[in-house]
């Protein structure tokens, strides 16, 4: 009998956290493979790791290299992944794709769905990233509705993030998410953030104004037994927030060129991720990093807070 423990290599630190029952944070690595140019990618998987270090928790960046997921990467792992001669090997790995990557041993960079599976499988209850998935423009004709919605409503991890992208319909993601009993709570904001942006224009379902907060609603789901997880929306911080009209400038453009490109499936998000960044010459892309980085620091805050007595 195949156990899952076969599939699975810990990173010393993380095995010993585990081990200790220590805060960890869960960090995905499709922003590091699929996301990000190079070196950027690379230099912020290594900072949001220190990031969450320095406040007392453990990183948990998750992976899969050759058939093993891996929870915790080393240095080396972290180029491999990050390298962009390496990008056509390392697959895109959602929930659907676990089963074939690790079976047919391939290299995968995790989405959120597939990250929180993971984190979830061995106990990790916090995971960090930029921007969920969610519901695209137009999917009443696509269908094109992120696997990364349904997992929030069955998986138990609190996924900190800076909202989503308003390359998604924003107001349909959020229906989506309210029927499928996703909470969102907004960190020390009563506004859902679009990711480049602090305010979206939609409200978050209740506002957190510091850790203990969070640790208190997380007792209250934990006695109701409720399955699924939740969402911390934490915006970007002021200083790195985006210009509204340049960002949705280049989101127009992007989303157009995807069209006639007739870009589809697991492709769409990456595509748009790099237009957007090179439309804007890369402003995007810092507000990108320091968005991630501050919800790396957040995330530690409550992974803090619920290891707490
Ligand atoms: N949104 C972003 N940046 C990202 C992603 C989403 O702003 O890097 C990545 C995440 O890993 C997310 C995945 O889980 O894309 C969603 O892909 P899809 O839309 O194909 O489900
Ligand atoms: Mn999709």
């Amino acid at each position: 009998m195949s156990k899952i423990s076969q599939y699975i290599k810990f990173s010393n630190e993380v095995k010993n956290a585990l081990q200790n029952n220590l805060p960890i944070v869960a960090l995905e690595s499709t922003i590091i493979s699929h996301g990000m140019p190079y070196p950027n990618n690379y230099q912020t998987a290594i900072r949001l790791e220190k990031i969450v270090r320095d406040n007392k928790a453990v990183p948990a960046t998750i992976a899969i290299i050759n058939g093993y997921i891996h929870i915790g990467l080393e240095e080396h792992e972290i180029e491999y992944l990050s390298k962009p001669e390496n990008k056509s090997e390392i697959k895109k790995v959602s929930r659907k794709d676990l089963p074939a990557i690790l079976g047919l041993k391939f290299s995968g960079a995790t989405t959120v769905a597939a990250t929180m599976m993971i984190a979830n499988l061995v106990g990790i209850r916090v995971f960090a990233t930029g921007g969920i998935g969610g519901v695209h423009r137009e999917a009443q004709i696509t269908m094109d509705i992120s696997a990364d919605l349904l997992e929030l409503s069955n998986t138990n991890v609190t996924v900190v993030c800076s909202g989503v992208k308003s390359i998604l319909d924003i107001g349909l993601t959020l229906e989506y998410l309210e029927t499928h009993g996703v909470p969102i709570y907004g960190y020390q904001t009563e506004k859902f953030p679009a990711f480049y942006l602090r305010d979206s224009g939609f409200k978050v379902d209740y506002v957190i104004e510091n850790a203990l907060d969070f640790k208190k609603i997380i007792e209250a789901k934990t006695a109701l037994k409720l399955k699924g997880g939740q969402i911390v929306a934490n915006p970007v911080p002021f200083e790195f927030e985006i210009n509204p009209e340049k960002i949705n400038n280049a989101i127009n453009i992007a989303l157009n060129e995807s069209k006639m490109a007739n870009i589809t499936g697991k492709q769409v998000t990456p595509f748009l991720l790099s237009k957007i960044s090179n439309i804007t010459s890369g402003d995007s892309l810092l507000t990108n990093i320091e968005l991630v980085c501050n919800n790396a620091y957040v995330a530690s805050l409550l992974a803090v807070e619920l290891k707490k007595n």
